[in-house]
């Protein structure tokens, strides 16, 4: 490794890496390749867990969390909870140059996109809606279901304290092997441009208004061009406790290699989370790369995509 330009992507999307990398071919910017290889994901659906159709929340409804971010300026666009817009890394790149800020939500974040010409679509399909209905049918029935289902016997919200516990361990299920897969992916230009960005659908039966890792700058991903890049996957709500993209940047920043890095950062979160289900990618400045994962007896290897100069086509690696 050590050879530039580099695009490295969470999980066997080999699409989203081929079209990162066409883009840059073409002469596009570390920014435009990951916009490209994350919407390549959004339209592709990949693995049912980026863009529309997938992971219902509690009514149903499918909702997409993305960021981008530019490690030349250390700037940010993201979306959280968006809703009707299949293209979310391509409105968090709008966030990001036609804004001063750094993240929108829900309606509003819809809002502003239809205001950015992206057309206003339905996000669930019939797979959605079938992952949905089965859910209700052996889980707890949001109240907002009780008057449409008649035989709804488990409620779930409204959320008291109290409750918290129980509504943990019957909605918003655990994110693992099953439900994973966000893309996320470094990027780094022949001039040592780097730019990261993450685009999701999140976790399944999520309770409404749940944001996880992917738009949260330092979770989901982090770029600076004078350290690196980095991306996370697995179970968000954990993860974007320790900042863990933001972590790796900042060790590769004091010296560590790559794969040293992202080890470190899994380990600090396994301290508190033994079991928890995620993975890190990152790179340094000049083009080495590394991974690392929490190893689970049911999510043993962590896959990724590379490709740079020496390889004809992406290689997956583990
Ligand atoms: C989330 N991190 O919303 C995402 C889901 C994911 O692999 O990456 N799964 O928590």
């Amino acid at each position: 490794s050590g050879l530039l330009p580099l695009v490295i992507n969470t999980w066997p999307f080999r699409g989203a890496t081929v079209a990162a990398w066409q883009n840059l071919q073409a002469g596009g910017s570390a920014l435009d390749a990951v916009e490209e290889g994350c919407a390549w994901c959004e339209t592709n659906q990949c693995d049912g867990s980026v863009g529309f159709g997938g992971s219902p929340d509690e009514y149903g409804e499918t909702t997409l969390d993305s960021m981008i971010m530019d490690g030349n300026t250390m700037k940010v666009g993201a979306v959280a909870d968006l809703r009707r817009i299949k293209n979310a890394v391509g409105v968090a790149r709008k966030v990001m140059e036609h804004t001063k800020h750094t993240l929108l939500v829900g309606e509003s974040a819809t809002q502003f996109a239809e205001c950015m010409g992206f057309p206003n679509e339905e996000l669930s399909t019939n797979t959605s809606r079938f992952l949905h209905l089965e859910w209700l049918s052996h889980k707890c029935q949001p109240n907002f279901w009780k008057n449409v289902i008649p035989d709804a016997s488990k409620s779930c919200g409204p959320y008291k304290p109290s409750r918290v516990l129980k509504q943990h361990l019957h909605t918003s299920e655990k994110i693992n092997i099953h439900s994973h897969d966000t893309i996320g992916m470094v990027v780094i230009g022949k001039t040592g441009h780097i730019a990261a960005g993450t685009s999701t659908n999140g976790a399944k039966f999520k309770i409404p208004g749940r944001v996880g890792d992917s738009p949260i700058a330092g979770a989901g991903s982090y770029a600076d061009s004078t350290a690196g890049g980095a991306a996370a996957t697995g179970d968000g709500d954990i993860m974007m406790r320790f900042l863990p993209s933001y972590q790796a940047v900042e060790y590769m920043r004091k010296g560590d290699d790559p794969t040293l890095a992202c080890r470190k950062v899994i380990s600090r979160i396994q301290k508190y989370y033994p079991e928890f289900f995620g993975a890190v990618i990152c790179a340094n400045t000049t083009g080495s790369y590394g991974a690392a994962c929490n190893k689970l007896p049911e999510f043993s290897q962590f896959h990724f995509m590379i490709y740079h100069p020496l390889q004809s086509q992406p290689i997956e690696e583990k």
